[in-house]
């Protein structure tokens, strides 16, 4: 039956970014040409080309890294903290008053829905500059010794589906504990990295602090690789992890890395169904589920998945697929297509392992790269979409009968990254947090990210934290 109220398109302006046809690196405090192919970055909604990328080669990576050292060495380490912290807090107001053209680019060049990008993203990044600039001036108070002090020049190489908030997490940390840094985007979502070395400019940060260089995968080898990095911060898939985990072996490079994952998000008998309904669609189906703490297992107590199920398709039902930019748009569209088809394989091993799929009845738009939210049952340990992360919107859905089973269940993962679990009850929440092994445990809801708490993995899912006072850990001696 046709809705009776309809939603009138919602779009939001586009005047408000000035995508320039081509970008170059940002070295030394200056955008500058590469001497790799360049390459396109597109709207992933509508196939468009937004601009031409310069790609960084060895020698372009080398003179950011030579950058950051000047910087490191002559400007930076020599600041005292609440001098580093005036720059921090300078540009997180900054990003506070381009919070709108940020959210925007971040949506075209991703694919993300404006809602997300506009309350979500922005404000926890420029949330995350505030908090790190708090530290600036107080690292011997935070717990990692009396005299804590920068390790020098830190690579960071972080994915595409939180570009900014990726960027936020590796450099505010890192700035306020006194290291300069090189900084590579994703190959398809560079943008808004490359608004933020403007931000940087207008912000008067001291040349070489930030240094970011776009590219691809070689890009990112070439940087982790460089004899020149002190540190190296990687947040991407299990299997670059451990390749950077190998080549790093045997130097004295200190590593963190912020992996994959495949949560478990558990709903028990006593639960409230509806707010659980919200927590599940929140935990899967936000940000398209390109989310490395996704709740993309569903454990569901038997006596009330038939009901549970049930609630959870009127309610996928109901979600609003389509154009990024418009502020009603719930599911925005998957970042690229090389994603989209390792989600269709991956689904397509569901159906093939004999589990049944259920998606919303959508259409799909004719141009750009989507899939439906899609739910599947009669799922179990054993198949891939139970083990293996899709980063997509497609939720595993099992059963379990006892809160044992589904600890068992939950842990029987090569991840640890995060957990949900939904009960009234306060004692089986403390039960399931202190036996789940997972960095993250929400209880009662999903997906919340703040600076002050600590995120990071156990097993596959990586090592380090980022985030809060545990955070300025990796970049300190
Ligand atoms: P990856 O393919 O691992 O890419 C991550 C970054 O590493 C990108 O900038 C990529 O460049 C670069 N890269 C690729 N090969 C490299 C190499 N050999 N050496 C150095 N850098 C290299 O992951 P992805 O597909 O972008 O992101 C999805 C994955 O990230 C998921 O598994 C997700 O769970 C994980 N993730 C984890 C977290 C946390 S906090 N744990 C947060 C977000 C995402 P190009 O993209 O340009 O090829």
């Amino acid at each position: 039956m046709p809705s009776p109220f309809e939603y009138a398109p919602a779009p939001e302006s586009r005047a408000v970014v000035d995508i320039k046809p081509s970008y170059g690196l940002f070295i030394n405090g200056e955008f500058v040409d590469g001497h790799g192919a360049s390459f396109k970055t597109i709207s992933p909604a509508t196939e468009e080309v937004l601009a031409e990328i310069a790609e960084a080669d060895e020698a372009d990576v080398d003179a950011a890294v030579r950058a950051a050292r000047t910087a490191y060495d002559k400007v930076w380490s020599r600041l005292p903290g609440r001098e580093r912290a005036k720059y921090l807090y300078r540009i997180a107001r900054i990003i506070q008053e381009r919070s709108r053209e940020l959210a925007v680019l971040e949506s075209l060049d991703n694919g993300k829905p404006i809602k997300e990008s506009r309350d979500v993203d922005v404000p926890i990044v420029a949330a995350h500059f505030f908090y790190y600039a708090g530290w600036a001036d107080k690292l011997e108070y935070a717990g990692h010794g009396a005299d804590p002090r920068a390790l020098g020049v830190a690579a960071q190489v972080i994915p595409w589906n939180f570009p900014l908030l990726m960027l936020a997490w590796k450099i505010a940390p890192a700035l306020a504990c006194g290291n300069t840094v090189v900084l590579k985007p994703a190959e398809t979502t560079p943008l808004t990295a490359l608004l933020f070395a403007e931000i940087c400019q207008q912000a008067d940060l001291p040349p070489g602090v930030v240094n970011i260089v776009t590219g691809a995968g070689g890009t990112g080898q070439a940087l982790v690789g460089h004899p020149g990095v002190d540190k190296v911060a990687f947040t991407g898939s299990t299997a670059v992890g451990k390749a950077i985990a190998r080549s790093v072996a045997g130097t004295s490079k200190r590593v963190t890395l912020e992996l994959g994952g495949k949560a478990a998000n558990i709903v028990f008998d006593d639960a409230p169904i509806d707010q659980a309904v919200e927590g599940i669609v929140d935990g899967i189906f936000f940000n398209q589920g390109h989310v490395c703490c996704a709740g993309s297992r569903l454990l569901v107590q038997e006596s009330i998945a038939e009901d549970l199920l049930e609630r959870l398709k009127a309610r996928m039902s109901t979600l609003r697929m389509g154009d990024p930019l418009d502020k009603n748009t719930d599911i925005g569209a998957i970042n690229s297509g090389e994603q989209l088809k390792r989600i269709r394989e991956l689904s397509e091993v569901g159906d093939a392992e004999g589990a049944e799929r259920w998606e919303v009845a959508c259409e799909l738009p004719t141009k750009g790269f989507w899939f439906p939210p899609t739910l599947f049952t009669g799922v179990s340990q054993a198949h891939r979409i139970a083990r293996e992360e899709i980063f997509g919107p497609v939720l595993s859905v099992l059963t379990f009968r006892t809160p044992a089973e589904a600890l068992e269940k939950a842990n029987n993962t090569p991840y640890g990254l995060s957990a949900g679990v939904w009960t009234e009850k306060g004692s089986l929440i403390l039960k399931m947090a202190s036996s789940l092994r997972a960095g993250v445990v929400w209880a009662n809801t999903f997906n919340k990210f703040d600076p002050t708490s600590p995120f990071g993995g156990y097993k596959e899912s990586g090592y380090g934290r980022e985030g809060g006072r545990h955070g300025l850990e990796a970049y300190l001696k």
